[in-house]
């Protein structure tokens, strides 16, 4: 099947290649780097230890996929000599051909962030995470970076023992003087998640949250999405179509999950529901499909780092090539006129096409490998690195884990 082929089969590749071709997913720095569970870590010779070879094996996933020009960054970890770090980044940029993506602050670590960060009650605490967001925001603008994405562990563990309103007026007052910082090109997104590490309550617990925190700190902050923040049984797509029916939709950190944050590679578990959220997406006006950042937020405790990048970006390409499949006019017709099995099957339908062949010729197309995963074990890139790497590597865990 080419896309000059006639017909309904030539008509599906069109569709596929220009999804492809508009598909940008960008990687965390931090996925390609040791962490482990708080029981054990099983150290990866081969995993990245300096800023440097994060963005090695980034470029590395991006020649193979064609999807994914850049990197996102923890500032601690990455840059931890703040905005002076930035011209090294701008180097790293050059040598590897990957952009410096989004900035992400690090209010998690430090522990004066004991009882919370921008909603401790101590307003000496609150004024250095708002430093620190202050330092993000330069950093970002001095990279071109669009977003500085702002995930907030703060919460409590015991019921009584915090004011839940009295952090909400705090976190206010962060986040908008973290706002009021933003150059003309700079967004700021909000994320949230249920629990952890904070057991009773967290203080960005849901989107609801994350949303009115979101408009009160001003226009360019929005919210994202990261698809393991939910809990069991959430219908994530009914968030995504309410964000971008709002206009608030910011972007997505991608994951799986089974029980809770599980960190699985995109699609693992439930590929339907990713198919779902992307149906949304694709349904969506131009417009509000615009802004929207994707990203993926997955750090791999077993399996292989690259191996489990790569193989995200190809389950991200594959369903989303098929959810540009579902015959837009049709399925609305369907849908006014209540025809719910014919609907349902014509949705369905795209979900079970094996789009495969497809998605192949557009790479090679594309001058990309037709098997990236197979690619990446034919360039012996993972041996290469962890040749070189292991020796460093004996005590390298991060300690994000
Ligand atoms: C912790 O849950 C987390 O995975 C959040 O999703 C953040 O986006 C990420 O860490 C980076 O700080
Ligand atoms: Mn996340």
């Amino acid at each position: 099947m080419t896309t000059n082929g006639a017909g309904a089969a030539g008509r599906d590749a069109e569709k596929i290649w220009s999804a492809l071709d508009g598909l940008r997913i960008e990687v965390p720095s931090w996925g390609f780097a040791n962490t482990g569970t708080r029981f054990g870590k099983f150290v990866q010779g081969g995993a990245a230890t300096t800023i440097e070879e994060k963005f090695s094996d980034a470029s590395q996933v991006n020649a193979l996929t064609g999807a994914s020009p850049s990197i996102a960054l923890h500032v601690l970890w990455d840059l931890p000599g703040g905005v002076k770090d930035v011209p090294a980044i701008q180097a790293l940029e050059k040598q590897y051909g990957v952009r410096a993506g989004s900035i992400n602050p690090n209010l998690f670590q430090d522990l004066d962030y004991k009882f919370g960060s921008i909603a401790n009650p101590s307003s000496e605490v609150r004024g250095r995470a708002l430093a620190h967001l202050l330092d993000c925001v330069e950093i970002g603008r001095e990279l071109g970076s669009h977003d500085v994405s702002i995930w907030i562990a703060d919460g409590s563990n015991y019921p009584g023992t915090q004011s839940v309103r009295r952090r909400i007026e705090w976190m206010e007052e962060v986040l908008g003087a973290t706002h009021a910082a933003l150059g003309p090109e700079q967004r700021m997104l909000v994320e949230y998640k249920p629990f952890e590490p904070a057991f009773y309550h967290t203080d960005i617990a849901d989107w609801g949250m994350a949303l009115e925190l979101a408009r009160r700190a001003g226009p360019k902050a929005k919210v994202l999405v990261d698809t393991g923040h939910h809990y069991q049984g959430t219908n994530i797509e009914q968030i995504v179509a309410w964000l971008l029916h709002l206009g608030a939709l910011g972007g997505f950190h991608f994951n799986d999950r089974k029980y809770a944050d599980d960190d699985l590679t995109l699609g693992s578990i439930d590929p339907y529901q990713v198919f779902r959220i992307f149906h949304e997406i694709v349904s969506a006006k131009a417009e509000e499909r615009a802004g929207i950042a994707f990203m993926i937020d997955q750090s791999h405790n077993l399996k292989g780092k690259m191996e489990a990048m790569v193989q995200t970006l190809v389950t991200a390409q594959e369903l989303y090539a098929k959810a540009s499949l579902i015959d837009q006019e049709r399925l609305a017709e369907l849908q006014q006129a209540c025809k719910l099995v014919e609907a349902e099957e014509c949705f369905r339908s795209a979900f079970w096409q094996d789009v495969r062949p497809v998605v192949r010729e557009w790479r090679v197309a594309r001058g990309l490998p037709g098997e990236p995963l197979k690619a990446l074990a034919e360039s012996g890139y993972v041996e290469k690195v962890t040749r070189e790497r292991a020796s460093k590597n004996a005590s390298g865990v991060s300690s994000y884990a």
